[in-house]
């Protein structure tokens, strides 16, 4: 039997499940990338507010190419199970903030019509670093944004808007790249610029694009956690999110109209995000794709054996303490050995099984914001950065394939069987100095170049 809201009183009834009414309630938000992380993460803030009272925040989901999300969660009313999991036990709760998910190559004129909906105020995003579509050069590349991506939808969504003389619409970036609100700002004034200047006219006065920090560990859910949930709980919910027990959302205060109150569960709304999120990008996520990289290399699957091994936990450690934390501007209450420290306790969760390859994606649009640019700082210092360094040989030996598989857009520009060798050779082989390859790392490898030690 599935999870819905038919069959919602047959969970255990110690299960923590909306305490609202979703009948009659309108979509406030709509978000593309409804993966995982946006299910663990702002629809769980989301939940919340609802839960609080708060009315017509219902989420309406976009996914941009794959069905998968919408076959899960459609027919189960949009209810899903957020799963957290730590040493000390797991815990679930029912989310039931989002109202529908809407596949856009399916049915792209209702995505559309969900951002021109009058009822809507919100437009966030989770579709990872490559959905921006961004050239090497950190540009707009127009041949991806005009495929399948967020910006033709935008343009025909807000246009009607416009035209309907509704008022604009906050676009917020959940993604972790640097300055998230001013790229997708800058990224979708140059598609619209191409397209129709009056509209990136009427959105420069009518939109925002506040800057966001997200913050949560969430594994890939497999059939197998599905299987056990169902075991355990007695219904079948394909839509199940695991994650760890921490959580944390800190925005740029910039709306172009109404929020929810998220600040009542714990939502940070600062005047500058780029403190918080840097230090979440170089330590956090800098580490994770070390770990990924150098983890596999040494037989690990997961980020919690990985981290156990006395020689990677030394190395993560000093990334974060002795190279990154370095490069972070000054906080206010802010202690690099306490978050770093925090982190590891994180890392270690046994229950999570965050595989490495699942960090090991797409590494060359992680990269640069994770590892470049603290190395890019140190350099311009005199400093140098060993273990950032070894990450990014470990990064090269990946896109070999001898170590798991791998997925990054890199993959189709380069034939890597072949000048993977080749690409070590140009970054590490040879005498020093050298330069990071432009065809990956774009402007950020004009500005520097790297000395082997
Ligand atoms: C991870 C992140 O998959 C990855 O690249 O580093 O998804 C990480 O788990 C989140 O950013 C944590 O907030």
């Amino acid at each position: 039997m599935r999870l819905n809201t038919a069959t919602l009183d047959n969970l255990p009834p110690s299960i923590a499940r909306p305490g609202y009414e979703r009948q009659g309630q309108a979509s406030g938000i709509v978000h593309f990338g409804i993966g995982a992380f946006h299910r663990a993460h702002q629809a769980v803030y989301t939940d919340a507010a609802l839960g609080r009272g708060e009315r017509d925040w219902l989420i309406t989901g976009v996914s941009l190419r794959s069905a998968n999300v919408a076959d899960q969660l459609n027919p189960q009313d949009g209810l899903y199970l957020a799963n957290m999991r730590s040493a000390a036990g797991d815990a679930f709760r029912v989310i039931g903030s989002v109202a529908k998910v809407l596949v856009a190559g399916g049915s792209p004129e209702a995505v559309v019509a969900a951002i021109a909906a009058p009822s809507t105020h919100i437009v966030s995003f989770t579709v990872t670093e490559k959905g921006y579509c961004r050239a090497a050069d950190g540009s707009l590349d127009h041949n991806l944004a005009d495929g399948a991506s967020i910006y033709r939808f935008l343009h025909a969504g807000l246009a009607q808007r416009r035209a309907e003389g509704l008022p604009g619409v906050t676009l917020l970036s959940c993604d972790n790249l640097s300055d998230n609100g001013r790229q997708l700002e800058r990224l979708v004034g140059e598609y619209l610029l191409r397209q129709d200047a009056a509209l990136a006219h009427w959105v420069g006065e009518n939109c925002t694009f506040p800057c966001s920090m997200v913050d949560r560990i969430v594994p890939a859910t497999t059939t197998g956690d599905v299987d056990a949930a169902e075991e355990l709980l007695g219904l079948r919910d394909t839509g199940l999110v695991l994650t760890e027990p921490f959580t944390q959302w800190v925005i740029e205060d910039r709306f172009a109209g109404p929020r929810p109150q998220w600040e009542k569960s714990g939502v940070q709304f600062v005047a500058d995000v780029a403190p918080w999120e840097k230090a979440k990008l170089r330590m956090l996520n800098g580490a994770h794709s070390a770990l990924a990289y150098i983890g596999l290399m040494r037989g690990y699957d997961y980020v919690h054996q990985a981290i156990a091994d006395q020689q990677i936990r030394e190395m993560i450690q000093q990334l974060m303490l002795a190279e990154a934390a370095p490069t972070l501007p000054k906080m206010p209450g802010f202690s690099a050995l306490d978050y770093a420290t925090d982190l590891m306790v994180r890392f270690d969760n046994p229950a999570l099984n965050h595989r490495l390859e699942q960090i090991a994606m797409d590494g060359s649009q992680k990269i640069p914001q994770r590892w470049l640019e603290t190395l890019r700082e140190r350099h311009e210092l005199g400093r140098q950065s060993p273990v950032i360094m070894a990450a990014i040989a470990a990064w090269i030996h990946h896109l070999s394939g001898r170590y798991g598989s791998v997925s990054d857009p890199i993959a189709e520009q380069f034939n890597l069987a072949v000048s993977t060798e080749a690409l070590a050779e140009k970054l590490f082989g040879a005498h020093a100095p050298m330069e990071l390859p432009s065809e990956i790392f774009g402007t950020l490898s004009s500005s520097m170049a790297v000395r082997r030690d």
